[in-house]
């Protein structure tokens, strides 16, 4: 396998100016016949024609008419050309049944569908398949399916053929086709300037009732970024068409974004309010990329966040706007830290622009996507939203129908407010979660704060530069006022002083209010102090931030056996759900103690080697002190979260719940589950259904529970997922492993689908008391599936290796148990390369 580096960055030799596509669908031997004019690019260094082809055979070749005998390798073809624009046709054989991989062109269910992104065109025929090489694409489809799509306009159709056109010239990447026995959710839209848009959301048979709501978000989404950003669609036809075997949650193919199913089907008897949130969210993402993607794309997969990034944070202010803006500002804080900051302290840290690869799939993380968002919120920070939105024009105008760099979109901004934006380049080339340490002082009336930062070293990267970090800082009076409303300080330095005058008296710093930066913040603070602000802070995330830090303190304490802030903590949650002007959900979130993982990495950085059965313990133990010091309060809140209306999955209802199910999980410790099995009885949403079952499991009385439920959703792939996940992640630890051995074995259990493999091995890794269980036991087997799943579908295979990366966190016994089981991934023969690089960067 061959490092690719963003410094060897070449524009094409060849640039294409028009594609036609005919497709012969047969299951195993599907032909493609591609006819494809060249020219030559005008600012090429070289004329070497190549294409990138994989897995492809080919049947004849000719230029211009004439036959041709390319030069074939593994990597694509050769050829003699002109040094004129001329016309290449091909024709290649595929096999779309025998392709696990769910990369190109491949079969699900017995439809036919794709995935390009990152390099998955080359599988279908030969191309330069890279995204500064756009071309209009038009595509005729043949085949006996009764629906054949493909991207654009419908521009022809007749028995066992249909023809698509897409105007707007693309990277192969963003190419689709789906051909199969589906039927369509149909709606339309009138966008700003009156254009109707016909709009299709296909899934297969029998799932027809669960497409009411995405079809709705993506109402939501086109109306959104027309009034937010001035976008408008630009085709006469928006389709979206839900696919079970799917390796990502969604796929932006212009005017033909294909999804997960698990990303876009929703009703309310087989989806959580999580799952609906999460569906509104990246249908939103998947609409946004149109403009911020597929108009405007990246130049190299090393500008990947110019899109990901960017387009993460427009679903974000999406969600934010839709439903509460707080309570999702702390969703998406809990999503970074449980992910990403969890990569950026360990062997995988890589940088949000990296400046190598091996296999790019490998590179769809939670850096180049969550932190890549982070850092186009600090932008936004920096230069307002006035400026914000004149630089995003000009963005859009600047560049439309260009490939671009990271550094195309800094220069936007330098270019709309004058200022100069190399320090703040940084984030996208120092790997590392950025740890910042503050102290105060207060003196005659003058409150200083000095703020310290350091960002650690990661492989392959030391002694990294001071960058420049946006800190959100408001003041307290000890009456709770806020006498300094929210200032950002712009942190430059190494170390920097910032002073606040005039105050009467030593005030209570809130500080990096609304995680204005993606960094750990550090500062000796009492339990008192984090109790005042989690009264009384006017900034919601801090609000939320003093409780889990305090809970945090606790956890700490009880693994290393100090005495912690118990009595605070459990006082001031008490006061919170006593209050009645906070919001249910907001409860909610403060009930929720932090994970596991997280505690474990805090005592790493804390200088012990975490033992994850005492860290369960302690949140165990924890749970349980709460439950009786809330026994007073828990069934009056309770009562009060029942709703009457019919289910909606809206903020103001999904809060209640989640209010009503964090209750239950303390209650369940008090009363064995009986409650919750009353729950569970009645339960008419699979949110209160599933949540109540969770609760029934860690009680230890599920068994029936278990047992009804497959009955009743068999047939439901997704539905049967949650019940293969709930039943690990809510395992003791002790059975974790077993209980994932056995449902490996079940019947339902298929390794070729995405959303089933994760539903197993994703959960173990979930469960970290279990999955690092003392014996090695969820070591091996998590290496044993993987190495077996990995040639079927490498990149699922290799995503799942992340579950080993935070090994150099624990006790030797378990480095060298997971040491061995990486290895024995690395020896497993034909190993992909996939797999391979991520098995030496998490070893290191
Ligand atoms: N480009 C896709 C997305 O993020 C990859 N899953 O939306
Ligand atoms: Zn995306």
């Amino acid at each position: 396998p061959q490092t690719i580096f963003l410094a060897d960055y070449t524009p094409p030799a060849y640039l294409v100016e028009d594609v036609h596509l005919t497709f012969r669908l047969a299951p195993s031997a599907t032909r493609v016949i591609s006819r494809i004019r060249f020219v030559p690019n005008p600012d090429a260094k070289s004329r070497d024609f190549f294409l990138h082809g994989q897995e492809l055979t080919l049947i004849r070749a000719t230029i211009d008419g004439a036959e041709v005998t390319p030069e074939i390798t593994e990597a694509g073809l050769t050829c003699a050309v002109p040094d004129a624009p001329f016309t290449w046709e091909a024709e290649v054989e595929i096999d779309p049944a025998g392709n696990t991989a769910l990369e190109g062109l491949y079969m699900s269910n017995g439809m036919y569908c794709t995935q390009c992104e990152a390099e998955g065109f080359r599988k279908i025929t030969y191309y330069p398949d890279r995204p500064d090489v756009m071309a209009p694409f038009t595509v005729r489809i043949e085949g006996d399916a009764p629906v054949m799509l493909s991207n654009g306009n419908p521009t022809g159709e007749g028995r066992g053929w249909a023809e698509w056109t897409d105007p707007w010239p693309k990277p192969a990447y963003l190419f689709a086709l789906v051909a199969g026995d589906l039927v369509a959710r149909e709606d339309s839209f009138v966008t700003m300037s009156g254009k109707e848009v016909a709009l299709r959301l296909w899934t297969r048979r029998g799932d027809e009732g669960k497409t009411a709501f995405g079809m709705e978000a993506l109402k939501k989404s086109m109306r959104w970024d027309e009034e937010v950003y001035g976008r408008e669609y630009d085709l006469d036809i928006f389709q979206i068409v839900a696919v079970s075997d799917f390796n990502m949650g969604a796929m932006e193919n212009k005017g033909l974004n294909i999804f997960n199913t698990s990303a876009v089907l929703a009703s309310p008897e087989t989806s959580t309010d999580a799952n609906f949130e999460r569906i509104e969210a990246i249908i939103a993402h998947e609409y946004f990329h149109n403009w911020t993607g597929n108009r405007i794309t990246c130049r190299d997969w090393f500008q990947l966040s110019l899109k990901e990034g960017l387009t993460v944070f427009r679903d974000q202010q999406f969600t934010a706007d839709m439903r509460s803006a707080a309570v999702s500002r702390i969703e998406d804080v809990m999503a970074l830290r449980g992910r990403q900051f969890r990569e950026d302290n360990g062997p995988l840290a890589h940088q949000v622009q990296p400046d190598s690869f091996v296999e790019i799939n490998n590179f769809y993380t939670a850096t180049v996507y969550e932190k890549g968002a982070e850092v186009i919120r600090m932008l936004k920070a920096l230069v307002g939203d006035d400026d914000w939105r004149r630089a995003l024009d000009l963005y859009f105008d600047r560049h439309d129908g260009q490939a671009c760099t990271i550094d195309d979109w800094l220069k936007v901004f330098e270019d709309t407010t004058g200022r100069d934006l190399s320090q703040f380049r940084l984030w996208y080339k120092q790997a590392g979660t950025p740890r910042l340490t503050v102290t105060d002082d207060f003196a005659e009336g003058t409150y200083t704060l000095t703020i310290k930062q350091q960002t650690p070293d990661t492989p392959g990267q030391t002694d990294k530069k001071p960058m420049l970090i946006p800190v959100a800082v408001g003041l307290l009076n000890p009456n709770g006022d806020e006498v300094v409303p929210t200032r950002v300080l712009e942190v430059t330095e190494a170390e920097q002083s910032f002073a606040f005058e005039g105050l009467a008296a030593k005030p209570i710093p809130s500080l990096l209010r609304g995680f204005s930066a993606p960094v750990i913040l550090t500062r000796d603070t009492s339990a008192e102090e984090r109790a005042f602000l989690l009264a009384h802070d006017t900034d919601p995330f801090n609000r939320w931030e003093a409780g889990r830090a305090l809970a945090k303190d606790v956890l700490t304490a009880k693994v290393t056996g100090r005495d912690g802030p118990e009595r605070p903590y459990l006082d001031a949650l008490a006061a919170l759900l006593r209050d009645e002007g906070a919001d249910p959900a907001f409860k909610a979130l403060a009930l929720r103690q932090p994970g596991e993982d997280d505690i474990a990495q805090t005592l790493f950085d804390a200088g012990h080697s975490p033992d994850p059965d005492r860290i369960h313990d302690a949140a165990e133990t924890l749970k349980q002190q709460a439950a009786e010091h809330l026994q007073d309060i828990i069934p009056r809140l309770a009562a009060e979260m029942t709703i009457d209306a019919p289910y909606a999955p809206d903020a103001e209802q999904s809060g209640k719940r989640a209010l009503r199910l964090g209750l239950l999980d303390l209650t369940t410790r008090l009363d064995g589950g009986a409650e919750a099995e009353a729950v569970h009885a009645v339960a008419d949403n699979m949110t209160l259904s599933l949540g109540s079952l969770g609760c029934l499991i860690e009680a230890g009385r599920a068994e029936a529970a278990l047992a009804a439920f497959h009955a009743r959703w068999q047939d439901d792939a997704l539905v049967l997922d949650k019940w293969f996940t709930t039943q690990i992640v809510h395992a003791a630890p002790g059975d974790a492993v077993s209980i994932a051995e056995r449902l490996s074995r079940h019947p339902d259990f298929n390794m070729k689908n995405p959303n089933r493999f994760r539903a197993v091995f994703g959960a173990l890794a979930m469960n970290p008391a279990g999955f690092h269980a003392a014996d090695g036991s969820g070591y091996r087997l998590m290496a044993e599936w993987i190495a077996r799943l990995d040639p079927v579908n490498p990149q699922i295979a290799a995503r799942m290796t992340t579950a080993f990366e935070t090994w150099r966190r624990y006790d030797g016994d378990r480095k060298q148990m997971i040491r061995g089981a990486l290895e024995g991934i690395a020896r497993t023969p034909g190993l992909s390369s996939d797999s391979g690089e991520m098995v030496a960067r998490i070893l290191g």
